[in-house]
């Protein structure tokens, strides 16, 4: 079976990500790694960040690799079959020329001047607020993911990368309870309900993560 660790402290992004994977691999996050590194993700690109992510984590396995190695490195495989596996997304609103983007995260602390990311609710009221007098038609966005994979103990192939795009459209107030981030606020073209309402079900089947994982899975099946 192949191994994954995903660089994410973001439980509901890895929970999206196991649940398209499906239960063929196995998958750990930062979580199960305590003292791996934090990275900080200062790039101008999702790609930036995610190879940032998965470069730190990959380089820190390879340095404990009992870590990787479910068998405690007894009999076990190795680092050959453990990948790890990083997701950078964010949120880009055409009005706002593709704010929040890098920084969805962060996107309500970036005016306070605060460390580390906002509240889902903080960042959620800023983006109403920001887009209280623009009507429906011009309230276009998407959601954007980049993965970056790297195979341990196979480095000599380089990170392999994948994107996936959901258009949709910013609504009027939050609505439902499924999801995480921007959820409550986003509605998915072909959908008058948001991704918080349609639930995890119907959102993997479409989302940003969802299509960077087919590519994934894809490409795995072809190695
Ligand atoms: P890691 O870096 O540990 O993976 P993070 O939450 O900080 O976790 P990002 O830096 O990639 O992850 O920021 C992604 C942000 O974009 C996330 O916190 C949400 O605000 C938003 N976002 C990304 N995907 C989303 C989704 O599927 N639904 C709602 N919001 C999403």
């Amino acid at each position: 079976m192949k191994e994954f660790f995903i660089a994410t402290r973001n439980q509901h992004k890895a929970q999206e990500i196991m649940a398209v994977l499906g239960g063929e691999f196995g998958c750990r996050t930062l979580r199960d790694c305590a003292s791996a590194p934090e990275v900080e993700e200062d790039a101008d690109s999702f790609a930036g960040n995610a190879r940032k992510k998965a470069a730190a984590l990959a380089s820190w396995l390879e340095k404990n690799p009992r870590a990787a190695d479910r068998k405690g490195g007894k009999g076990g495989r190795g680092l050959a079959e453990v990948y790890v596996l990083a997701d950078d997304s964010g949120l880009e609103v055409d009005v706002l020329n593709g704010a929040p983007g890098v920084y969805s995260a962060r996107f309500a602390a970036m005016d306070s001047g605060a460390k580390g990311n906002s509240t889902d609710a903080e960042n959620n009221a800023k983006l109403l607020r920001l887009l209280a007098t623009v009507p429906a038609e011009k309230r276009t966005a998407r959601f954007r993911c980049v993965m970056v994979l790297i195979r341990l103990g196979q480095r000599e192939t380089g990170p392999v990368v994948f994107d996936g795009v959901c258009e949709g459209m910013i609504g009027f107030e939050p609505r439902g309870k499924g999801g995480f981030g921007y959820d409550p606020l986003f509605m998915p073209v072909g959908h008058a309900v948001s991704f918080a309402e349609l639930g995890a079900e119907v959102k993997n089947t479409m989302s940003h993560r969802a299509k960077a994982l087919e590519k994934l899975k894809q490409y795995l099946a072809g190695i």
